[in-house]
C-alpha cells in the first residue's frame, strides 16, 4: 500500500480534552510498560457432532474408519482455518469407548490391548496432523488439547478410582507418543463437570492429583487443564478444591466455558486471580452462543478481565442441520448442503479481527478506554515490538476517538460490522497520538503495516 493512502492525522503538539473543542469524546491510552498475558492461540473443536448430515459431511471431508475421504474439501477448510483465519489450536474429546471396560485390575499396569484407539487415530491422521503441518508452515506451534468426556449419570465404579482415571489418561498419551511422536499440549480432566454427571469439585481435584503424579512417573509433559466448567458462575467450588489440595501443584491451565454468563465480570476476576497465584495461563475453551458483536465483547472480557491466553469457539466446520447455530455460527465454517463448499460465518469474521493479527507469543498491553460502554479497547505487542490495537464500538453511532501511545508506525486498518466483513479502511500513521472515526457497531483492528 502506497504512502499516499495513509492519512497523517497525528500531531506532535500536546493537547488534552480541554483543548479538544468537542472534536472527540473518547480517549484510548496505551501503556507499553503495563504488560499482561502472552497469547497462546485460537482454536476450535475438531469433532463433528453425530447428526445425520454431519455424519455425511464428516465422511466426505475426513473419511471414516471404513471409507476414505472423497474430496479436497478438508484441505481447503484447513487452509482457510489456519492460513486465513489464524487458528493454531484444535480441541478433541476422548470418550469412554477408548477404555470401554477396565483394562485389568491393576491401575499401575496398562494393558494396551484393552484400549480402542481407532477413532482417535482416525481423527489424528485426518485432522490433527494436517492442521499441525499448516500451523508449522507459518513458523508457529500447534496447540493440541485433548479432553475426557463422560456424560453418563452412572460413571462405572472402576473409573471413579482416581488411579484408574489417571491410567486411562496416561495410556492415551503414551499411545500418541509411540504412534505419532507427539504429546498433546493439554489433557483436560473432564468436559463440563457436574451437575448433570458424577463429577464434583472434589473428584476433579483428586483426578488432577492422580493424573499429575502418573504423568510425572511416565515422563509425560502434557499439562493438565481444568475445570472446563460449563457455566462460569459455578467455577468457585472447583477453584477452591484445587487450591485446598495438592491439585494446585499439577494444574497447568485454568479453563472454562461461557454458557449462561458471557458478560460475567466477577468470576472472570476470580479465575484470573486464581491462575495468577498458581502462575498458570487461563483459557476459554468453548462457547457457541455468541452473536456477532456480542462475540467480540465476550472475547474482550476474556482477554482483559480473565487474562485468557487462548480462546476457542465451538466447532471448526459443521453443516446447516442446526439452523440456529448455522445462521450466526457457533462454529467457524458452514458447509453447504451439497458438501462441496463452505463459508466463514459472521461470528468467525468478528473473531478474525482478533485472530488474524494477534499471534501466538504476542503480549497483551494496557489500552484504557475513557468510556468502555461505548468503546472497548485491547492492545498487543509482538515479540519484535510491533503494535496491534483492537477497538469495539458497541454504540449505534460512529465515534471519533483519540488514540495515544501505540508504537510509532504506519498502521493498516480493517473492520467488521453487519455490512463489512474484514474490510480495509484507509491506513493511519501513529506519532504518539492520532484520531480515528470508528464505525458504529463494529470491530476495528490496527496493525503495524510492516508486520505480517
Ligand atoms: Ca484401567
Ligand atoms: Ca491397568
Amino acid at each position: 500500500m502506497g504512502c499516499s493512502l495513509y492519512l497523517l492525522i497525528s500531531t506532535t503538539v500536546d493537547f488534552d480534552l480541554s483543548e479538544n473543542n468537542g472534536e472527540f469524546k473518547i480517549r484510548i491510552d496505551i501503556d507499553l510498560q503495563k504488560q499482561f498475558q502472552t497469547i497462546g492461540g485460537w482454536g476450535a473443536n475438531s469433532n463433528f457432532p453425530s447428526s445425520k448430515s454431519n455424519r455425511d459431511a464428516a465422511r466426505l471431508i475426513k473419511g471414516s474408519k471404513d471409507y476414505p475421504r472423497e474430496s479436497g474439501l478438508r484441505d481447503r477448510i484447513l487452509d482457510a482455518a489456519v492460513l486465513d483465519l489464524g487458528l493454531n489450536k484444535l480441541l478433541l474429546g476422548v470418550n469412554r469407548f477408548v477404555e470401554p471396560d477396565n483394562d485389568n485390575s491393576d491401575s499401575d499396569k496398562i494393558n494396551m490391548s484393552a484400549f480402542e484407539f481407532s477413532d482417535l487415530d482416525h481423527e489424528i491422521e485426518e485432522m490433527i496432523l494436517p492442521f499441525k503441518k499448516r500451523v508449522e508452515s507459518r513458523g508457529e506451534k500447534m496447540i493440541f488439547h485433548l479432553t475426557y468426556h463422560d456424560y453418563r449419570k452412572s460413571t462405572p465404579e472402576w473409573l471413579k478410582s482416581p488411579a484408574e482415571y489417571a491410567e486411562l489418561a496416561a495410556a492415551v498419551i503414551i499411545h500418541l507418543r509411540e504412534k505419532y511422536g507427539f504429546e498433546p499440549e493439554y489433557w483436560g480432566t473432564i468436559n463440563e463437570p457436574g451437575p448433570d454427571n458424577n463429577w464434583t469439585p472434589e473428584s476433579v481435584a483428586e483426578c488432577t492429583i492422580a493424573t499429575g503424579r502418573r504423568f510425572k512417573k511416565e515422563g509425560i509433559k502434557s499439562k493438565i487443564a481444568g475445570p472446563d466448567i460449563c457455566n462460569l458462575r459455578r467455577i468457585s467450588p472447583f477453584l477452591d478444591a484445587y487450591e485446598q489440595t495438592e491439585a494446585k501443584n499439577y494444574l497447568g491451565a485454568a479453563t472454562y466455558h461461557l454458557y449462561g454468563s458471557y458478560n460475567n465480570i466477577n468470576e472472570r476476576i476470580k479465575i484470573a486471580s486464581f491462575a495468577s497465584k498458581l502462575g498458570i495461563p487461563t483459557s476459554m475453551t468453548e462457547w457457541m452462543l455468541g452473536k456477532k458483536l456480542q462475540i467480540a465483547e465476550a472475547i474482550y472480557y476474556d482477554l482483559t478481565i480473565a487474562n485468557s491466553s487462548e480462546w476457542n469457539e465451538y466447532g471448526l466446520c459443521w453443516t446447516n442441520e442446526d439452523t440456529k447455530r448455522a445462521k450466526i455460527g457457533g462454529d467457524f465454517f458452514l458447509v453447504n448442503d451439497e458438501i462441496t463448499d463452505f463459508e466463514l460465518l459472521p461470528n468467525g469474521r468478528y473473531l478474525k479481527q482478533f485472530f488474524a493479527r494477534v499471534r501466538p507469543g504476542y503480549k497483551r498491553i494496557e489500552a484504557t478506554s475513557s468510556d468502555t460502554k461505548i468503546i472497548k479497547s485491547t492492545a498487543f505487542l509482538s515479540p519484535e515490538g510491533k503494535g496491534v490495537l483492537i477497538l469495539i464500538n458497541s454504540s449505534s453511532d460512529e465515534q471519533l476517538v483519540r488514540i495515544s501511545g501505540l508504537p510509532d508506525s504506519k498502521y493498516q486498518v480493517s473492520y467488521t460490522s453487519d455490512s463489512a466483513h474484514n474490510a480495509k479502511l484507509p491506513g493511519v500513521e501513529s506519532k504518539k497520538r492520532f484520531s480515528f472515526k470508528v464505525p458504529s457497531k463494529s470491530v476495528v483492528t490496527f496493525h503495524a503495516a510492516d508486520s505480517n
